[in-house]
């Protein structure tokens, strides 16, 4: 699928990100040069390495390499560069803490081949909304913004325990879970199984709603796997939901692929992004466009 896929752990990543320029960043050298024609990826199942192979060809960057590992390989790269303000280009997102962990940019894309507007959405398997309106009913009314999903995202950036932060968020904020839970009703065990993807943004929404149907009674199973593997349960049936469909762009070939084999049930944020992201260190970076220079 893309021109070059490493799956390699983390210090091989790190190596390979920092043996790929000189001291600090070169404002003269292309930025090409400067990272030595490469870009951190994350996990090759994810919609975004899709999207970036396509920038590649887009931008006529046949000769770059992109590497995937995974959301946390990237960030690991992302922090060894930042601290010794070294060039390097991630594949990105937000909501991602990393915006306020970082004074970081995104790549102008004037060919758009990351989209335009993008949400997440929560799926289910089809039938369960039927099977289950009760439950349904509190899926498809959970909405918040950046800035709450951020919370939780940087407590577990910082070290708590996904369950944890989610437990805190719910403490926090009651009026909104009322929201969430209006005219919803409490249950004795009702299974559900919510499929995620280990992505930061992904971790915090999962273990939250997970955390509001336990409350309302529900025995939930949180099953983490790959981006291909979560839209292949919900199309299966083998997992209920889940809150980790980013659409109409990021995930448009899974979308395709088991059309009519899920539920769209809502939408949980809006206004969010992809994209080619630097820091803002790298100076004469701005656009997809300059890496061809
Ligand atoms: N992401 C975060 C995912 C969706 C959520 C942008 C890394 C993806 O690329 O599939």
């Amino acid at each position: 699928m893309f021109k070059k896929i490493i799956g390699i752990g983390v210090s091989a990543m790190l190596a390979l990100s920092l043996a790929a320029c000189g001291s600090e960043a070169d404002e003269n050298s292309s930025a090409a040069d400067q990272v030595n024609k490469t870009i951190i990826g994350i996990d090759p199942g994810s919609g975004i390495m899709g999207l970036t192979d396509q920038a590649m060809k887009d931008y006529d960057l046949n000769d770059w390499t992109l590497v995937s590992a995974s959301s946390a390989a990237m960030t690991a790269t992302l922090k060894k560069s930042y601290d010794r303000k070294k060039p390097i280009i991630v594949t990105g997102w937000t909501p991602h803490w990393m915006f306020s962990r970082y004074k970081l940019k995104y790549l102008d894309d004037p060919k758009k081949s990351y989209g335009e507007a993008e949400q997440i959405h929560t799926i289910t398997r089809t039938g369960f909304s039927k099977e289950q309106p009760n439950a349904v009913k509190l899926l498809s009314q959970f909405k918040w913004t950046e800035d709450d999903m951020g919370e939780v995202m940087i407590a577990v950036e910082e070290g708590t325990k996904p369950a944890k932060a989610a437990e805190d968020y719910v403490k926090k904020h009651k009026d909104q879970i009322a929201e969430w839970t209006k005219g919803v009703d409490k249950v004795k065990g009702d299974k559900i199984n919510l499929a995620y993807v280990a992505w930061d943004s992904e971790i915090a929404s999962t273990n939250v709603v997970g955390k509001v149907l336990k409350d309302l009674g529900y025995d939930v199973e949180l099953t983490q796997v790959e981006a291909g593997p979560m839209w292949t349960a919900i199309a299966t049936g083998s997992a209920d939901a889940s809150l980790s469909a980013w659409l109409p762009n990021t995930h448009k070939a899974y979308a395709a692929k088991y059309k009519g084999k899920y539920d769209d049930v809502g939408v949980s944020i809006t206004g969010v992004k992809m994209g080619l992201v630097v820091p803002q260190y790298m100076k004469n970076v701005n656009s997809l466009e300059d890496l061809k220079k």
